[in-house]
């Protein structure tokens, strides 16, 4: 592309240029220039992953004021709620946000091999930090959790909220509600658990309850609920007449293993879309098989592969208008060579992607809020 030969060079020779994404200074294809100070030679953004102190989403501009956010309007930003105290077994989720964070070797300007495009070219995204959650107060959490989530889809971003357990979903799919409305929101749930409990030894906001409070507060209709990969042994066969009452639909995991994910994937998009035009992607990461992924709350035999739950995200983000996603249930102490971790990062960056991708698709320009003409 000729146009990006010459930003590459003018990048090249502005080595003063504060705007991160456009330096390419990744040295894959670029000689070594013996007249370059090594001290000053690369953008922290084009530094190895492990290097810098931010420890922002990718290295991203870390743009956490709402009236930054405001005046930026960014295309997708990414929000850590590193928030656990509403789990009902293991807990852990709260270290979350900054494990996602750091499961990448990738520094500077990605390139997905399975879209064939480098997402930050096209997409101007930003890292808001973390709500500004305290420990044991669910109502405090879940309200500085929703007023971040506000605040971010009304700078017109794109939230990605990086959990925290599940329970988050529900301040966090209400704000964007709010933010959409009077459009409806549809959601497309991955989870190995239908999270739809009327309470959890008596509490309401637990996080196997978000579901339930979703439809009750009327932030989702019953019918544009889709849940994807449920297995196991919970919940109880009154908890799914709940769901039967309300017009839940939802795909187990024998489904999938009968019909194949991408089937049943593009059922969930059409029946979240069936009313509303705009989606919101809630994905439990134990919706894969712990094998995999062992580094959740709950884990439960007989999930997802990996490569399954990345090829859903692409379907699912390429096939609707995605408004708000969050990744939850990562709990760091208890996986093993960061896996899960990496898993949930895969999942924003293969959103991420595919949001380019349909920027593209749409003969778009590449990320026109921040590139001249
Ligand atoms: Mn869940």
């Amino acid at each position: 592309m000729p146009d990006d030969e010459t930003r590459e060079e003018r990048t090249r020779d502005e080595g003063t240029t504060d705007d991160p994404i456009r330096r390419r200074g990744q040295n894959d294809e670029r000689p070594h220039d013996p007249d370059v100070d090594p001290y000053t030679a690369y953008h922290d953004f084009d530094l190895p992953a492990y290097v810098g102190a931010t420890g922002s989403f990718q290295k991203l501009p870390l743009i956490t004021e709402g009236a930054a956010l405001a005046e930026r309007r960014p295309d997708v930003a990414i929000i850590g709620a590193p928030f656990d105290d509403a789990v009902s077994h293991r807990p852990g989720a709260r270290f979350g946000p900054r494990a996602i964070r750091a499961a990448t070797y990738h520094a500077g300007s990605i390139n997905s091999v399975q879209l064939e495009i480098e997402p930050f070219q096209w997409l101007d995204v930003v890292d808001a930090g973390d709500a500004p959650v305290t420990p044991s107060n669910i109502e405090r959490a879940h309200d500085v959790i929703r007023r971040k989530v506000l605040e971010v889809a009304r700078s017109g971003a794109v939230p990605i909220v990086l959990g925290g357990d599940h329970s988050i979903t529900f301040p966090s799919a209400s704000a964007v509600a709010e933010v959409v409305a009077p459009r409806p929101l549809g959601v497309v749930h991955f989870d190995a658990h239908a999270d739809t409990a009327n309470a959890t030894w008596g509490v309401l906001l637990s996080h196997g309850t978000p579901m339930r409070r979703l439809i009750e507060s009327g932030a989702v209709a019953g019918r544009n609920f889709v849940q994807v990969g449920l297995r196991g042994y919970w919940p109880p066969p009154e908890t799914f007449a709940w769901m039967r009452a309300n017009e839940l639909r939802w795909h187990p995991m024998t489904e999938i293993e009968e019909r194949g994910a991408e089937a049943v994937v593009a059922d969930a998009i059409a029946e979240a879309l069936d009313g509303p035009q705009v989606i919101y992607l809630s994905v439990d990461i134990d919706v894969v098989d712990p094998g995999a992924a062992p580094g959740t709350g709950t884990p439960e035999p007989g999930g997802l592969l990996v490569r399954e739950l990345l090829r859903a995200v692409r379907q699912v983000v390429g096939g609707v208008e995605l408004v708000g996603m969050d990744v939850v249930e990562v709990s760091p102490p208890f996986d093993r060579s960061e896996v899960t971790a990496a898993a949930a990062h895969r999942c924003v960056l293969e959103a991420i992607s595919a949001l380019a991708a349909k920027r593209r698709a749409a003969g778009e320009t590449p990320n026109p809020t921040r590139l001249p003409g």
